[in-house]
């Protein structure tokens, strides 16, 4: 858990900006409480907001829980929402997509811009869509992973596939060999569409050749896409891999591929996530459900109009760009950023240069790119005019105070609203967060404020009963919502068990939470080993996994500690096979092999070498314990500790580290 900061429980700000429409937090909660009593009425009025091919028979079917359904009956398409629609209205010629490439020249302008409107779009998205469909023979239901750095082609391709019911899952391009291999296993992926390279802080990332090597392992992949980003000539492997210009070449500009009338719940996507324990956990989102829980909070959340533009700095391979950069904003029919690279590249102000350049007026991001900002100072923020900025939010981790206020200061001139908005990849969309589209209740520094309409959550001590106001239990979601999980790719029984277990017939979303005597909710971080380091999900396996597969390696143990800028960083202590010297030159070589198997954003902090690990009489390792010591805090209950001396030993190789 990462929150090491007080809570300001009494400190309340009212944006100036829409100050008359602020409402006190008890008239938000009567009027929260009407839509939970109804919640399917309430859902359904938001559903029925979007375009349906067909009208659903019923709202909920729960015949089956946790195995919730939405929608049941009702027809819809993603593309067709995101797309079509505005391709037939006054939108056509709207632009849908500003992208930037990270490369500057030599006076620091970027080198590549393009616009796409929602017309080219529509057509590019359509041509991909025919050439998946007929050239590659790709039908309803099958799977392709998606591994490409920032570029159009990544929207086009998810919306390509949405069109036609082919479940795509996204891999983040910052993620290496392993992460890659196992995720495109568990999908039973067909098609890998990839780039050859990326660029991120002016290197070139080789995502082919990290392809390639996952590749070696993946059977079910037939066909390798790769787009050109970069034009270094990568290697090709004949009869498997073709470039995308190359497939495309023949299909006509004008190719229309009729967008399938999907059931609301067939699957849009699935996305990996990592948990406790085990492989990561594919979460799988339906198509209706998801689409009116994204309707809903770019309304309530970001206030979205026509006039906006909306700049997202999330990375479209985790779960805020698929629904907030990508699904939500375009069927929305919005001008969105789409940032390829470092925001503080090639200079700590390249994001305040993205904001003044294209006046963005919509801004969402994290508590790690808000505390990079705040170190480099504010001189590098009062170069830009960022007055168009009219609404704020963050996401991914808790946002302390400080940076809150400093935030608020800098770029919201203390008069515009902004929030920190909790969700996880499971829940599809925004659950607890302040609304200044809808009823805006005052601000607190550091807190998500409450829930969205429609949505009961509550923080429960281990009893399963709500927790004392002000004091630390776990949080969880108690009705169903649109945008839930369907369940977890080939593996309900765990989707049962790692959610709906803890506290039964609830959702249990494993983070820490307080809620205060006036009902705001402030999310603390993880009650389980899942790291956010920068706001990146990183589960704890993965890292153990990729660290013991280095030849020196035993036994290894990661946890999460507090940073101030990255929010949480890994570290590991590995116990040493015999024969093997605990020297600098092994420490780099294990930390290069984990960036080498799960990526640059594992990399491992510090590396302790310990000959014990505490654990369990049943060999379980007490993470929370190693934690604990790493950080200096109360170890806790350890009545079920092995070998006392364990911790001892971690003790003294955080006292001997230098
Ligand atoms: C959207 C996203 C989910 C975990 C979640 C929690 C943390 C996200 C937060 C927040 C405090 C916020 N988290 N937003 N904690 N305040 N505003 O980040 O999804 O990558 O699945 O991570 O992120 O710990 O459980 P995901």
């Amino acid at each position: 858990m990462s929150v090491t900061w007080a809570l300001p429980f009494d400190k309340k700000i009212k944006p100036k900006i829409g100050e008359n429409n602020v409402i006190d937090e008890k008239t938000y909660s009567e009027i929260h409480e009407k839509t939970v009593k109804n919640y399917k009425e309430f859902w359904e009025e938001v559903a029925s907001q979007l375009e349906w091919f067909r009208h659903w028979d019923k709202v909920l079917d729960e015949s089956s829980p946790p195995f919730y359904k939405w929608f049941v009956g009702g027809e819809i398409n993603a593309s067709y929402l995101t797309l079509d629609r505005h391709y037939n209205s006054w939108r056509r010629n709207k632009v849908a997509i500003i992208w930037e490439g990270e490369p500057v020249d030599e006076k620091g302008n970027p080198k590549e811009v393009k616009q796409l409107t929602y017309s080219d779009l529509y057509r590019e998205v359509n041509r991909v869509s025919y050439m998946l469909k007929e050239k590659l023979g790709l039908r309803k239901g099958d799977t392709i992973t998606i591994y490409l750095p920032m570029i159009p082609e990544l929207p086009i391709f998810m919306l390509a596939a949405a069109r036609l019911g082919i479940v795509f899952t996204v891999v983040f391009s910052g993620f290496s060999s392993d992460a890659l291999a196992t995720r495109m296993n568990d999908a039973e992926a067909k098609v890998l569409i990839t780039a050859d390279g990326g660029w991120r802080r002016g290197k070139v990332i080789d995502l082919k050749g990290i392809a390639d090597k996952a590749l070696e392992k993946t059977p079910s992949i037939k066909k390798v896409i790769v787009v050109r980003r970069i034009g270094n000539g990568v290697r090709m492997n004949e009869g498997r891999d073709i470039y995308y210009d190359e497939i495309m070449s023949d299909i006509p500009h004008n190719a229309y591929v009729e967008p399938e009338r999907l059931k609301s719940e067939d699957p849009l996507y699935i996305l990996y996530t990592s948990g406790t324990t085990g492989k990561p956990k594919g979460i799988v989102h339906d198509i209706g459900g998801y689409m009116t829980l994204l309707h809903g909070t770019m309304k309530w959340v970001f206030d979205v109009r026509d006039e906006d533009v909306y700049w997202c700095t999330a990375d479209i391979g985790w779960v805020t760009g698929h629904s907030y950069i990508v699904f939500g904003p375009l069927m929305e029919g919005v001008t969105g950023i789409i940032y390829e690279g470092a925001v503080d590249y090639p200079q700590p102000d390249r994001w305040a240069s993205i904001i003044e350049r294209y006046k963005v007026s919509i801004l969402y991001t994290s508590p790690t790119a808000i505390r990079s900002f705040m170190k480099y100072g504010e001189e590098w923020v009062k170069k830009h005019d960022m007055t168009s900025v009219r609404l704020m939010h963050s996401v991914g981790e808790p946002i302390n105070p400080e940076a809150f206020e400093w935030f608020y200061n800098q770029v919201g001139r203390n008069e515009i609203p902004f929030g920190s908005t909790w969700w996880m990849t499971e829940t599809g969309g925004i659950m607890i967060s302040n609304l200044p589209g809808y009823l805006m209740i005052p601000m607190k520094p550091g807190s998500n404020g409450m829930p969205i309409p429609g949505l009961e959550a509550d923080v429960l001590d281990d009893n399963g009963n709500p927790a004392k106001l002000e004091e630390r239990g776990y949080l969880v979601l108690k009705n169903p919502w649109p945008g839930m999980p369907l369940t977890i790719y080939k593996d309900p029984e765990r989707y049962v068990k790692v959610y709906w277990s803890k506290f039964p017939g609830i959702f249990y979303a494993g983070d820490y939470a307080v809620k205060d005597r006036d009902g705001y909710f402030w999310i603390l971080g993880r009650a389980d080993e899942v790291i956010k380091v920068s706001g990146h999900r990183l589960g704890t396996y993965e890292l153990e996994s990729a660290l013991i597969e280095h030849p020196s390696v035993a036994e290894a143990a990661v946890v999460g500690v507090s940073d101030p800028i990255k929010g949480e960083v890994p570290v590991a202590f590995v116990i040493l096979k015999q024969g093997y010297n605990a020297d600098d030159n092994l420490v780099k070589e294990i930390i290069n092999t984990v960036r080498e198997k799960v990526g640059p954003i594992a990399t491992i902090d510090k590396l302790y070498f310990v000959s014990k690990l505490p654990k369990t009489r049943s060999g379980k390792i007490m993470r929370r314990v190693v934690r604990a010591v790493t950080m200096n805090s109360e170890v806790g209950d350890i009545t079920t500790l092995e070998d006392e001396a364990s911790v001892d030993e971690i003790r003294k190789a955080i006292q001997e580290f230098k």
